[in-house]
């Protein structure tokens, strides 16, 4: 895993050169390369490698979605959005930057992500279209931001829908929708058969959803030193998630069914890597 996480970030630092105007670029890579757990990039190189693909053709894709994540997070924690003054231990962007270059620096991660799949992955053009189609599709209204904005209506009190049809919403998209966007990415890579994408998808789709509950349950029980950034937020702010909803145990209950549907899926991939990373989240929430 480590090794990994060497190799994804050594290649987010050649791929994002500071160059003239500085401001900018030194803005965007701040929080991409902050330290961060890698999730995302990891289940994409990881996919494509026990598809048997080659997963170094797969690295523009991985960093893109990092480059996607850290963008989410940018604008995530601006004033008008959550409002958060740290992330991954380190002041948040806009803290650093100013707002206008926090939502620039935002603005150019979801462009250049893109242009970096265009010109970096060496795979053949049709593939190189689909890697981009997916990365558009989810990381945009469809879904990202989405549920970006039916988590800032069900804040200000307005739903459409019931509280758990609203909750699964925010979720799916909000997170779901990017470790989809990984795993399909690290599949498409690969040139896997639909109903192995699929099967990868489903995987992708509770892996999010319990990564969530975890995040959920982290924002309620952790310190600031184990998540870094500001805990209770969720809570003080009356924001509707698992725990609030749920209750700490029945959240905890739905994480530990989601995570054996998860073992149950990968087994047969043989994937050490996404056993560790499925395993660790567990440990975690272990006593809790
Ligand atoms: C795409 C234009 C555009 C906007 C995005 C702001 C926004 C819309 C969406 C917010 C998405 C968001 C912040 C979701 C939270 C997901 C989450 C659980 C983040 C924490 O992920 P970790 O724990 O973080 O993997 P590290 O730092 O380890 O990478």
């Amino acid at each position: 895993m480590q090794k990994l996480i060497d190799l994804i970030d050594e290649k987010l630092d050649e791929y994002m050169p500071i160059i003239y105007p500085e401001d900018i670029f030194k803005a965007m890579k701040y929080t991409v390369t902050l330290p961060g757990k890698r999730l995302r990039p990891i289940l994409c190189l990881e996919t494509t490698k026990m598809l048997g693909g080659n997963m170094e053709k797969a690295l523009p894709a991985a960093c893109a979605i990092e480059m996607l994540h850290a963008q989410s997070l940018i604008h995530d924690d601006l004033p008008c959005m959550d409002n958060d003054d740290y992330r991954r231990g380190k002041l948040s962007n806009h803290k650093v930057f100013g707002e206008a270059n926090a939502v620039l620096a935002g603005d150019a991660l979801l462009t250049f992500a893109p242009q970096l799949i265009i010109e970096k992955s060496q795979l053949p053009i049709e593939i190189t279209l689909k890697l981009v189609h997916e990365f558009t599709k989810w990381g945009g209204a469809y879904a990202l931001i989405a549920g970006q904005v039916v988590d800032i209506e069900s804040e200000g009190g307005k739903f459409v829908k019931s509280p758990e049809e609203t909750l699964k919403f925010i979720h799916n998209n909000k997170t779901g929708a990017l470790f989809r966007l990984a795993i399909r990415m690290g599949a498409i890579v690969a040139n896997a058969s639909d109903s192995t994408s699929d099967e990868l998808d489903t995987f992708a789709q509770k892996f999010g959803l319990a990564f969530q509950i975890y995040d959920d349950i982290m924002d309620e029980i952790s310190s600031f030193e184990e998540i870094g950034k500001t805990t209770g937020k969720d809570k003080n702010s009356g924001k509707l998630t698992y725990v609030s909803l749920y209750g700490l145990n029945e959240a905890k209950n739905k994480f530990n069914s989601l995570i054996n549907e998860c073992y149950d899926i990968i087994e047969k991939y043989h994937s050490i890597i996404i056993k560790k990373m499925i395993n660790k989240l567990e440990d975690r929430l272990s006593g809790v």
